[in-house]
């Protein structure tokens, strides 16, 4: 009898561990001085990365498929640190950024400069 009753409570402890992150579907943020992101197939482990200014962050290639983090307007690209566009597992960018704004940023593969897809918004100082 006990057994019958499993998979209901399965099943709603893993819709309140869907629902737990609160938001659209998965999308994550972070805040820190030096933030590693991880580049998936084919999303960025955080969509949304606070840093102070003088701030780091480490694009770091996790994926099958080569990605890379281009800014909206061209003004940083992991692609002037890396020396390529095709980061792949375990491929770091290290990019400091010493300038306060908010950035769009993209996977060139995989996003697009308007925020679609593969794309986040990194916030520095006070954006
Ligand atoms: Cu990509």
């Amino acid at each position: 009898m006990k057994s019958r009753f499993l998979p209901a409570l399965v099943a709603g402890l893993l819709l309140l561990a869907a629902c737990g992150g609160g938001d659209d579907g998965g999308d994550e943020s972070v805040e820190g001085q030096n933030v590693v992101v991880d580049m998936y197939d084919n999303r960025y482990q955080y969509t949304e990365i606070r840093i102070p200014v003088g701030g780091t962050v480490n694009w770091r290639g996790a994926g099958r498929s080569p990605h890379n983090a281009v800014e909206a307007n061209g003004e940083w690209s992991t692609e002037t640190i890396f020396g390529s566009l095709e980061q792949l597992e375990g491929d770091e960018a290290i990019l400091t950024y010493d300038e306060p704004g908010t950035y769009t940023f993209f996977c060139t593969f995989h996003g697009s400069a308007q925020g679609n897809g593969m794309a986040g918004t990194l916030i520095v100082g006070d954006g």
